[in-house]
């Protein structure tokens, strides 16, 4: 009795204080530093929002949608330049304070709320802080007061999303955008194309938009004779060249980069069912109605296929301000090369040993002509196969390897392991789960993952610039399902690419998710998934 004693006081003394120290009602990612300061601040029916020098309104933008959703209380501002001591909310910069790229601090005072950031980022990054913080109440929001220094782990803080197999229109998007940024994540990889559509218009293609953009079918299942309903009228669609414009400009001022993915060599049905002189065939081919891997890729032997791909970044390119342009490389399968004469005759003459030397030399002509208008490639890590190209950024994604091995090569790498972070894959075992991909990623398992491995030393270990969640869409066939899908799991995501590593700690994160109110408030149709329920 008297040890039971002794271990409860001891319970009471160390172990609840030290977990109430870190649990927080619920800033995801987990921020660097945060404590309670005892104040709360209440915002006034109506409130100022001032900004400092330097600091654009569009920061303001979605904090002040967010709040126009939650409550009928009326904001006037932001007013740019304005004084401190008169705004509520007051935003500024100062990169002498905060040192780190896209930092903050946020404190909330009895009588004010100031975010101070190192950069533009760091100020809007504060705002999406804030909004978690918020206390909606029936008459009033308040702010618990709270003292925070804020800054990433990674750079390279990635979500992609997948729009050919499932097309999403461009108000969805916009949503998706600002669903990343209110969880600071930074980069939007945008999957553009594949064999079951292609979704961005080239004016110098418009076959691409007649023949490519659709396919015979609507279809869920994964196999041919899978079940798939026809209802006889064709499925898909694409972003005019105005669009995608208008979704990059939203995505800038959120601080997310829309990196473009135009895949090659494979993946590319959808291309030569429009232009089948770029397959190796000659076809006739079909934009795919199911899904998988297929044979039909574009022909590495023909210079037709190269004229095409730098005609199609021709277009690209100035809709992308990006640095990095996605060029794909998965899943090529070698076959029609093998007998092509044309792809033959290439490997002859290029002094290649195979196939795979062939695909590097595909990947290697692209990456010259991308790096010639001042853009580095990212593939895919089948692009080591034959050997890296010289700049080349690996995303891995078969496994942790091909990042390992990019970065021991001292090239840099993106971790994307489909064990770990792919969000189409199954996330409970849950009988009524809804069809998703083959694999199963609980968001237990997304959150533990450690882009950093072992394997790695220090020096090499700065080559891994950062982590990025995929979501394919082949089970995700409206925005509803795909949120479904891809919430909670990419607040895990979030919380890996952006939060220091000692900090993470999972029942926190459960916690923190189980108060979390902005999902709902935006009506994200979020999985209740927890692994509790799913383990049992
Ligand atoms: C593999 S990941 C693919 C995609 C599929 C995905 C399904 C990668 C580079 N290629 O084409 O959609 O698996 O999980």
């Amino acid at each position: 009795r008297f040890i039971k004693t002794i271990a409860f006081i001891l319970c009471i003394a160390f172990v609840l204080p030290g977990k109430a120290q870190i649990y927080t009602e619920g800033v995801i990612p987990q921020p660097v530093k945060i404590k309670s300061n005892n104040s709360t601040y209440a915002f006034p029916r109506e409130f100022v929002i001032g900004l400092g020098p330097g600091i654009k309104a569009s920061n303001v933008t979605f904090f002040r949608h967010y709040i126009s959703l939650v409550r009928d209380i009326h904001e006037t501002g932001p007013f740019v330049n304005h004084k401190m001591a008169a705004s509520n909310l007051w935003l500024q910069l100062d990169p002498k304070s905060i040192s780190q790229p896209e930092g903050y601090t946020l404190v909330v005072k009895p009588h004010q709320i100031i975010i101070t950031g190192h950069d533009e980022a760091g100020v809007f990054y504060g705002l999406q802080s804030l909004i978690q913080l918020l206390d909606i109440g029936k008459d009033k929001i308040r702010v618990k007061g709270y003292t925070i220094t804020d800054y990433p782990r990674f750079a390279y803080r990635g979500m992609h999303l997948d729009v050919s197999r499932h097309f999403f229109k461009p108000d969805a998007i916009k949503q998706w955008i600002d669903l990343l940024a209110l969880y600071k994540i930074n980069t939007f990889h945008w999957h553009l194309t594949d064999d079951q559509g292609w979704r961005i218009e080239i004016k110098k293609y418009p076959l691409l938009q007649s023949i490519s953009a659709y396919r015979d079918e609507t279809i869920i299942g994964h196999k041919k004779d899978s079940p798939h309903k026809f209802d006889g009228t064709r499925y898909g669609g694409y972003y005019t060249q105005d669009e995608v414009k208008e979704i990059v400009k939203y995505a800038t001022q959120r601080h997310i980069t829309v990196i473009p993915e135009i895949e090659m060599p494979g993946h590319a049905l959808a291309a030569l069912a429009a232009y089948p002189q770029l397959g190796c065939t000659g076809g006739p081919y079909k934009t795919a109605t199911y899904w998988g891997i297929f044979d039909d890729v574009y022909c590495a032997g023909n210079e037709e296929t190269f004229t095409f791909l730098q005609n199609v970044m021709d277009e690209v390119l100035p809709l992308f301000p990006s640095k990095y342009i996605h060029i794909g490389g998965d899943e090529c399968p070698k076959t029609k090369w093998k007998t092509c004469p044309k792809c033959q005759k290439r490997i002859k003459d290029e002094h290649l040993k195979d196939e795979k030397e062939l695909q590097s030399y595909f990947i290697g002509r692209m990456e010259k002509y991308l790096n010639s208008k001042g853009r580095q490639i990212i593939g895919w890590d089948e692009i080591l196969e034959g050997g890296l190209t010289p700049g080349a950024t690996v995303m891995s994604w078969t496994g942790e390897e091909g990042g390992i091995a990019a970065a021991k090569q001292h090239h840099d790498a993106i971790m994307t392991p489909e064990k770990y972070v792919y969000l189409d894959y199954y996330q409970s075992l849950y009988p009524a789960e809804p069809l998703a991909g083959g694999g199963y990623t609980p968001l237990s398992k997304v959150y533990n993952y450690e882009p950093i491995t072992a394997e790695l030393s220090g020096e090499e270990a700065k080559y891994i610039k950062g982590v990025q969640a995929n979501a394919w869409s082949e089970y995700m066939a409206s925005p509803a399902q795909a949120e479904r899908q891809l919430f909670p799991r990419m607040l895990a995501l979030a919380e890996v690419a952006w939060s220091p590593k000692q900090s993470k700690n999972y029942d926190d994160f459960l916690k923190r998710l189980r108060y979390h109110q902005p999902l709902s408030n935006l009506n994200i149709n979020a999985a209740e998934v927890f692994d509790e329920i799913t383990d049992s």
